[in-house]
């Protein structure tokens, strides 16, 4: 279909619908999944709103069932679909992915338009680099359900405690609707329907470091160095847009990194990886490569009227690619062979929904974008269409092209990339964090609520920019934000060029002290938090979980946002929580480093009663050897038992595809006075355990611990009286 087409079909629609808003009646509904319902409203067509979100097409398993209660409507209204959804009980809501704002969503209206709008100033962050048109309701009884409007025109999103509204500025769309026991088997539906994160290699886990910029080899070397010297955990060090060549991309500035092969090596060798950002934006230069082989193979993004578009970024004036276009995204996955090739092993596009400093302002917004009726070109599953269709997926479709690339030029390591602009699915490509936030206590607190909510909406490897990018950050701040940003799943220190020194060791003795505490306890934690990753990978369900998770019926955990659940058993409790509302039942204080539970800073951690958390010694990377020894902290329940889970791979690679793991099940068992632990159950076919030569067991009981030693082969018992 040609745009013009397009174009027509609108018209059509327009005047076949009026200015009043006409109901669109549902052409087909069916069962596509398990308590996952699809509704196609009468019109809908393919080649006006191609699915951005889904990860492959839904195939219909069966009729709806007459008791499915959750029906949406359709309208048209001056050629603009919606649909809206009553509800009905008192029903808490979730979701709409990059947000701020509370945690429980109700009486909330985002608009689904990806937008730079650092510091979130603009309407409050209502607006900002992702869109997700997806929502999760909770009922008093604990079973949930989800809806997902599969549209990536531009949108408004209104979750109303009684009826939940989507509107969009282009043509009619698919909705899905999930309806299950729970709000973790209403996500696992939703990863179901767009895919779930894949298995990040062990070192995206640790701790990374950045600033834009560490502007110079030097100063690159420096920060890695101090994290060694001052024995600080760090596994990646980030360089910004300035080790580019005038902020062309893919090339390397001759002055300031003049050999970085040999500066990612010493990296390497030193045990950090090494990220690089890589923007849309092409220079426009003649003289330039990577804009004559793109300008070669026809792939920028053009005006109506044929010519490039040009829009300034960081380089000036630059044309884009047009990722709607098989081509363009072979091209682009093609730049990363020789650039890789420099051992770089993770990249970052930033910039990408795509913000233009001289772009069109159609809202009240800070930095702009390409005008409504800039046509992309598609091609294969993805028709020609304007820019107000495409503009929500162009990061998502700019990170399928650099994960295709990373993927191509390293076959063998599990591509890392991380995204600032997305849409509800691309978490098949990428992580992301939380944009430009602003140094203040403010934003440290919005920060949980905001990684917790795209966690609920598909994106569980996300996190902040810890201790604030904009503005300057105090020692008091830095050390309040690691002092629970060490649990969040993605765990980066950023800073904003201007703004002071932001690293662990920036603000005095004390800070650094406790912020070596707050990594440690990070790095006890990878044994856990690297089972809990891997269980996400496969289940889509969040790392890091609102507090309600663990008990879907409490009313009073439904607002809870100061808080947070790592996987099900680890609850962190941040120094700033004001009388958070806790969880019932068991729940024991732990301790994973020396001085870490008197230090005012650091969260409180909690593990929940009937389960068993992996750790790991201190390392500095993860490189290390984490197990010598395993400690399994242990909470028993009620009946005096326990469970956990420990998954074990090579950390890279691809392997554990092959079976190529293991995944240990410990339980634990009070028996008269003793507590005893044994590895119950085992998948997978590499034995890891064998290297488990050394286990510490701690059993807290009442805040006291009792410990025993034993190893992987036989049963650990615990004197407890
Ligand atoms: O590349 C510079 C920055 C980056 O540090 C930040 O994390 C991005 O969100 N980038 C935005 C460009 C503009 C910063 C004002």
């Amino acid at each position: 279909m040609t745009l013009k087409n397009i174009f027509f079909s609108f018209l059509i629609l327009f005047f076949t619908s009026g200015i009043n808003a006409q109901k669109v009646s549902v052409q087909k509904k069916s069962l596509v999944g398990n308590g996952i319902a699809e509704f196609i409203p009468t019109g809908f067509d393919k080649n006006l709103t191609p699915s951005l979100i889904l990860a492959q097409e839904p195939v219909q398993i069966g009729e709806l069932p007459g008791s499915w209660k959750l029906i949406p409507e359709f309208i048209v209204k001056e050629g603009k679909a919606g649909a809206s959804l009553k509800l009905t009980g008192n029903i808490s809501l979730y979701g709409g992915g990059e947000v701020t704002g509370p945690l429980l969503r109700n009486g909330q209206s985002i608009k689904l338009w990806n937008t730079d709008t650092g510091a979130y100033s603009v309407e409050g962050g209502k607006r900002l680099y992702q869109s997700h048109p997806w929502v999760m309701g909770v009922r008093d009884n604990g079973t949930a359900f989800g809806i997902l409007f599969d549209s990536s025109w531009k949108a408004e999103l209104h979750t109303n405690s009684d009826e939940i509204v989507f509107n969009t500025e282009g043509a009619l769309f698919r909705i899905y609707i999930i309806d299950r026991q729970s709000p973790q088997e209403v996500l696992m539906g939703l990863a179901e329907l767009t895919g779930t994160i894949k298995l990040p290699a062990r070192w995206t886990l640790g701790y990374h470091q950045c600033r834009f910029s560490y502007a110079t080899e030097q100063r690159v070397r420096e920060i890695a160095d101090t994290f060694r010297t001052k024995n600080i955990p760090c596994d990646v060090i980030w360089m910004d847009i300035d080790y580019m060549d005038e902020y062309r991309i893919f090339t390397f500035d001759k002055n300031q990194f003049p050999n970085p092969k040999k500066l990612n090596k010493d990296l390497h060798d030193k045990g950090f990886r090494a990220v690089y950002m890589v923007d849309p934006g092409v220079k426009f230069d003649e003289n330039y490569s990577v804009y004559q082989s793109g300008s070669k193979n026809d792939i920028w993004v053009k005006n109506p009227d044929g010519t490039d578009y040009h829009g300034k970024v960081w380089p000036g004036y630059c044309t884009f690619p047009d990722f709607t276009m098989p081509r363009t995204r072979n091209w682009w996955a093609g730049l990363y062979k020789d650039f890789l090739a420099t051992g770089i092993d993770g990249v970052w596009n930033d910039m990408n929904e795509p913000a233009i400093f001289d772009g069109d302002l159609p809202e009240n917004q800070r930095l702009g974008t390409m005008p409504y009726d800039t046509p992309h070109r598609g091609g294969d599953n993805l028709p020609e269409g304007p820019h107000l269709l495409y503009h929500n997926a162009y990061g998502r479709l700019m990170v399928e092209a650099s994960y295709k690339g990373i993927l191509n030029a390293n076959p063998d390591k599990r591509p890392f990339l991380l995204t600032r602009a997305n849409i509800l699915g691309g978490q098949r490509y990428a992580a992301t964090w939380t944009g430009d936030n602003y140094a203040s206590m403010e934003h440290l607190k919005l920060s949980v609520p905001m990684s917790i909510t795209l966690g609920l909406s598909g994106q569980p490897f996300n996190g902040p920019d810890i201790g604030g990018f904009l503005g300057n950050t105090s020692g008091d701040l830095w050390a309040n934000w690691l002092g629970f940003g060490a649990f969040m799943p993605f765990a980066r220190g950023h800073a904003c060029n201007g703004t002071n020194n932001k690293e662990p060791w920036a603000y005095g003795e004390a800070i650094e002290k406790t912020s070596k505490i707050a990594l440690e306890r990070r790095y006890r934690l990878l044994p856990y938090l690297y089972t809990v990753f891997h269980n996400t990978s496969v289940t889509g369900l969040p790392v890091m979980c609102p507090a309600f998770f663990a008990d879907t019926k409490d009313p009073d955990l439904r607002n809870e946002e100061q808080i947070f659940l790592v996987g099900e058993n680890l609850l962190v409790i941040p120094a700033f929580a004001n009388k958070p509302t806790l969880p019932s039942g068991i729940w024991e204080d732990i301790s994973l480093v020396d001085g870490d539970t008197n230090d005012a800073y650091q969260a409180k951690l909690k593990i929940k009663g009937g389960s068993i958390i992996p750790v790991g010694k201190i390392i500095q990377n993860t490189g290390e050897n984490s197990f010598d020894p395993l400690t399994l902290i242990i909470c028993l329940d009620e009946k005096g038992k326990a469970e956990g889970k420990l998954y074990l791979d090579d950390g890279d690679g691809w392997d554990y595809k092959k079976d190529d793991y293991s995944l240990l099940t410990f339980v634990a068992e009070k028996q008269g006075n003793d507590v005893l632990i044994k590895i119950s159950d085992k998948k997978g076919k590499r034995n890891f355990e064998k290297d488990l030569n050394k286990i510490t067991a701690e059993v807290i009981i009442n805040g006291k611990k009792y410990k025993g030693n034993g190893t992987s082969k036989g049963v650990i018992k615990v004197r407890i009286k």
